[in-house]
Order: structure tokens, then C-alpha cells, then sequence
């Protein structure tokens, strides 16, 4: 049974893996044997990546990239595929959020977190099948989320994209399942990170935020999410014990979804 998890001999490549979930995923799948390989588009994520990856003790490959440039995308999979051997796991972890009304948001902010959020797995995705499809197996973990099933005020890019990420999961699964891929998805509730810092910020008296006191209301398991609660499902999704798992999203949400929440 313990095989089953085990990802000794992998290549897993985290996209934005240098802080919060994408990190605790890559510390998850370093620690079932794989050999972790990230990305980041920033001088000081890079930075931070190296810090972080050197206190964990781990061996990390990290390559300066935008996942919304193709070209870097490609040269980034042509590389790892020349110096490690290609990409075994892919996690579509990098995103952001943007939190604006829908009729006060420029249209570009609406375009850049669709680029960021949907159009990047796709060239990631599109960039590491072929080689899978030559190994005769692959795993694409999508790092979906509450809003590829919800909706709520602010997040309307957000939740277009991470929609359309959960169908684009399905989609891969649908067309590459016969290769020996499985596409699958991690829908995270509300995870206490930086992207979340926000909801999370005390009141000047002291209080909690308001949309803090809303999330522990709603959620059974009655607190935020951490990353390390991602770790388990990311190496199951991650390992041959999933490997008649396709097209699904597992949702990591404490119970959320199944909730309709405490009475006030
Ligand atoms: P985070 O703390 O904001 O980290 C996001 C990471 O993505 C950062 O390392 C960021 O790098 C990187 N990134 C952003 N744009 C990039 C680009 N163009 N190219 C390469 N890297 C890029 O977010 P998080 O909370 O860990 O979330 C990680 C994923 O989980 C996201 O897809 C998010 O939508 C999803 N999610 C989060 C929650 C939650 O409650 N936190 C719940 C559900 C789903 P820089 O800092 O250098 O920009
Ligand atoms: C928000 C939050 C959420 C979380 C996550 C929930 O503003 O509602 O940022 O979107 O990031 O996606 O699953």
C-alpha cells in the first residue's frame, strides 16, 4: 500500500511553488521522493524560493518563468526534459485574485487574472503532455478552487477563470485519459496565505475581519485552512494510488461545499 504513494523517480514540476500552497504541495511531493522543480517570474520570488527550499533541506530546480509566456514555457519543459528527463507531475499552481466590482473592473485586470489563472495551465499543460504521452503516463493537478463551483462579490475573474479551470481539467482528462494521464483538480476552501491575507486582517479594535467571522461560520470543520492540509490529497493525486482517478476536483474545503452554514 505504501508504493502506492510513493513518487520515488519523479519529476514534479510546481508552477509558482516558492510560498504558500504551491509550496506546501512541492514540500509534500519532495517528501514521497520526488524531485521538485519550480518556477517563478520574479527576482525576489526566486529569491525567496531558494530561502525557502534550503531551509526545508530540499534540492529544488528553480527556473525564472511567466507561465503566460508560452515561449518561456516551452524552453522551461525543453530543458527540464534535456537535464531531468521530462515532467511527470505538473501542478497548475501559480494565480492570483483581483477583488473589484464587476462593473468597476478594467477589462484588462479581468483579462490579466484569466491569463494567470486559466490561459497559463493551459500552455502548461499543452507544454508537458506530449512528453508524458512518450512516457506512457503523466499527472496534471489543476489547483482549482471554492469558485469553480461558487460565485460571490468582487471575484467575478476569479471565478470565470477557476470555473474554467475545472473544465479544462475535464477536458483534459476527456482527450488524453487514453494516453495514461490523469488530469485531476484540488478545489482548496480558504486557505490561510498571503492571496488571503487580506479577508484575514484584524480590525483596528481588535476584531476579527468580518469575512474571517464569515468563513468560520461556513465552514464545519470551524477554522481557515492551511496549506499543509493540501499535502495529503496533492500526493494522492500525485501517485499511482489515483491512477484510475480523472476529471475529478477534490475539494480540500473543510466541509464548506456541503454546508449551508451557522445560524447567525
Ligand atoms: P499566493 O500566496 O498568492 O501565491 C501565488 C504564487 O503564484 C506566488 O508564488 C506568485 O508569485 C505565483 N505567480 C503569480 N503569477 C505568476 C506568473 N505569472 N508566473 C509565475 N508565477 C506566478 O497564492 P496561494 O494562496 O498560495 O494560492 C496558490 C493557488 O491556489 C492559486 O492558484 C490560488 O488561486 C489557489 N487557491 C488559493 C486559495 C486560498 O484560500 N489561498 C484557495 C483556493 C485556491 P509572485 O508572488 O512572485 O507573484
Ligand atoms: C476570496 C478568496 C477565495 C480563495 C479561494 C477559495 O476572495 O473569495 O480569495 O477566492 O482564494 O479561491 O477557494
Amino acid at each position: 500500500m505504501e508504493n502506492m504513494f510513493s513518487l520515488e523517480g519523479k519529476v514534479a514540476l510546481v508552477t509558482g511553488g516558492v510560498y504558500g500552497i504551491g509550496f506546501a504541495i512541492a514540500k509534500a511531493l519532495h517528501d514521497a521522493g520526488a524531485k521538485v522543480i519550480y518556477n517563478a517570474h520574479t527576482e525576489e520570488s526566486m529569491n525567496t524560493g531558494a530561502e525557502n527550499y534550503k531551509a526545508a533541506g530540499i534540492d529544488a530546480k528553480g527556473y525564472f518563468c511567466d507561465v503566460t509566456d508560452e515561449k518561456g514555457v516551452q524552453e522551461m519543459i525543453a530543458d527540464i526534459e534535456k537535464n531531468y528527463g521530462g515532467v511527470d507531475i505538473l501542478v497548475n499552481n501559480a494565480g492570483i485574485i483581483k477583488r473589484t466590482p464587476m462593473t468597476e473592473m478594467a477589462v484588462e485586470d479581468f483579462r490579466l487574472v484569466v491569463d494567470i489563472d486559466l490561459i497559463a495551465p493551459f500552455i502548461c499543460a499543452k507544454a508537458v503532455i506530449p512528453g508524458m504521452i512518450k512516457k506512457g503516463h503523466g499527472k496534471i493537478i489543476n489547483i482549482c478552487s471554492m469558485m469553480s463551483e461558487l460565485g460571490r462579490e468582487t471575484v467575478s475573474a476569479y471565478a470565470a477563470a477557476k470555473g474554467g479551470l475545472k473544465m479544462l481539467t475535464r477536458n483534459i482528462c476527456s482527450e488524453y485519459g487514453d494516453a495514461n494521464i490523469q488530469c485531476n483538480g484540488i478545489g482548496p476552501g480558504y486557505i490561510a496565505t498571503p492571496q488571503t491575507a487580506p479577508l484575514r486582517e484584524r480590525q483596528p479594535d481588535g476584531s476579527r475581519h468580518p469575512f474571517d467571522q464569515f468563513i468560520i461560520a461556513k465552514t464545519p470543520a470551524g477554522r481557515w485552512g492551511t496549506p499543509e492540509d493540501l499535502m495529503g490529497p496533492a500526493v494522492f493525486l500525485a501517485s499511482d494510488a489515483s491512477n484510475f482517478v480523472n476529471g475529478h476536483v477534490l475539494y480540500v474545503d473543510g466541509g464548506i461545499l456541503a454546508y449551508i452554514g451557522k445560524q447567525p
